[in-house]
C-alpha cells in the first residue's frame, strides 16, 4: 500500500502486537485500514542515530532535567531528527502474519537424508513467491534502486538495498546480492562449481561498497541464510556494527566459510548436517514435528524405566 500522506496511517486500527524488540527498537502491528476487508501489517523501526543526526540533535534540541539526576535529561527535538521507518504489508496473508508473529522457536538438525526426504519435498510443494526477484531481474521493480548489475548468466548478480534499509545512513547498511542463475535454491544446492559465482559476487560487491559507501570488506558481515525465506540464492551484505535481524547462529552462514568449505569438500553442503532455527508454526517445522523428528526431552518416568 502506498500512502498519499501521513494522515492515511491515522486511520489504521490495531488488532494486536505481533512482535516487538526493545533492543532493535521495533514494533510490528497487525490491524486494518479503514474500509478494507483484509488484514494489514505495519512495522515500525526507530532509525539509528547517524553522526550528522547526533550533531543536529545536540544543536537543535530542548533539554529538560529528569530522573532527579544531575546527568540525565529528557530531550525534545525537531520531528525530522526523530525518524521512524515504517513498512507496510497489505493485504497481509496468514503466512505474512506467522512470519512476523513472535512464537516459540526450535532448532532442527537437518541431515542430508532429512533434507532430501522432508525439507526438499516441502519447499518444492510450497509456492514460495519469487515474483519480486524476477521483477527485479526484468527491471519491472526497484529499477531505480539497483546499485550494480553483472549480467553474466552463470556468475552474474543484481545488487540492491534490502527492503529493510532506508539508505539514509550507513549505520544500518543492508544490501542484497541476488544471483542470476535461477536453479540455486539455497546453501544446500551449492557445490565447488559455484565458487566462481560466489567469488565474483564477493569481489565485485565489496569494491562497489568501498567506492559508494566507503566501507572496507573487513567492516562487512557477508552471509547466506539457512533456511532462507525465499528459495533463490541471495547474499546479505550488512555493516558489521549493525545488529541486523537474522545474523545469529542457526541462520547466518558467513560467505567466507561457505567458500572455504566448498574448496575443501566439493559436495560439503550436500553431505553436511545443517542446523536451523525455526518458528513453531512454520509449515516446515510442522512436517518435522509430524514425523517425530523434533528433539524432545524424555519424561522423567521414561528415563527411570530405561535404567
Ligand atoms: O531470509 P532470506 O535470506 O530469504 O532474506 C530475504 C531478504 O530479502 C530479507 O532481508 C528481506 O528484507 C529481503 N526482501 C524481501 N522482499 C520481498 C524484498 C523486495 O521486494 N525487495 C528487496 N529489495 N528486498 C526484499
Amino acid at each position: 500500500m502506498v500512502f498519499n500522506s501521513a494522515t492515511d496511517l491515522f486511520d489504521f486500527s490495531t488488532k494486536r502486537v505481533l512482535c516487538s524488540s526493545n533492543k532493535r527498537k521495533t514494533v510490528c502491528l497487525e490491524g486494518r485500514f479503514p474500509n478494507s476487508g483484509e488484514p494489514a501489517i505495519i512495522f515500525l523501526e526507530k532509525l539509528p542515530i547517524s553522526y550528522k543526526t547526533a550533531q543536529n540533535l545536540c544543536n537543535n534540541s530542548i533539554l529538560e532535567k529528569s530522573y532527579n539526576s544531575v546527568h540525565n535529561y529528557e530531550c525534545t527535538s525537531k520531528l525530522s531528527l526523530n525518524g521512524i521507518k515504517i513498512s507496510t504489508i497489505y493485504p497481509a496473508t496468514q503466512k505474512h502474519i506467522k512470519k512476523y508473529e513472535s512464537q516459540p522457536m526450535h532448532i532442527i538438525d537437518e541431515t542430508s537424508n532429512l533434507y532430501i526426504n522432508v525439507t526438499l519435498p516441502y519447499i518444492t510443494s510450497e509456492s514460495f513467491n519469487l515474483k519480486w526477484v524476477y521483477n527485479i531481474f526484468e527491471h519491472k521493480a526497484e529499477e531505480e534502486s539497483i546499485v550494480y548489475e553483472d549480467t553474466n548468466t552463470e556468475t552474474g548478480f543484481i545488487l540492491l538495498p534490502d527492503l529493510k534499509w532506508n539508505q539514509k545512513q550507513i549505520e544500518n547498511l543492508y544490501l542484497l546480492a541476488i544471483v542470476k542463475p535461477r536453479n540455486i535454491k539455497s546453501l544446500r544446492d551449492l557445490t565447488d562449481k559455484h565458487i566462481p559465482l560466489l567469488l565474483n559476487v564477493r569481489d565485485k560487491v565489496t569494491k562497489v561498497i568501498k567506492s559508494k559507501y566507503g566501507l572496507d570488506e573487513s567492516q562487512l558481515r557477508i552471509y547466506i541464510h539457512y533456511q532462507p525465506s525465499y528459495y533463490h540464492l541471495h547474499i546479505h551484505f550488512t555493516y558489521l556494527q549493525y545488529q541486523a535481524p537474522g545474523i545469529f547462529i542457526g541462520r547466518a552462514h558467513l560467505l567466507s566459510s561457505v567458500i572455504k568449505n566448498l574448496e575443501l569438500i566439493p559436495d560439503y553442503y550436500q553431505k553436511k548436517t545443517l542446523q536451523f532455527i525455526i518458528k513453531e508454526t512454520d509449515g516446515l517445522f510442522l512436517q518435522y514435528k509430524e514425523k517425530g523428528l523434533v528433539k524432545e526431552v524424555v519424561k522423567e518416568e521414561e528415563v527411570v524405566k530405561e535404567k
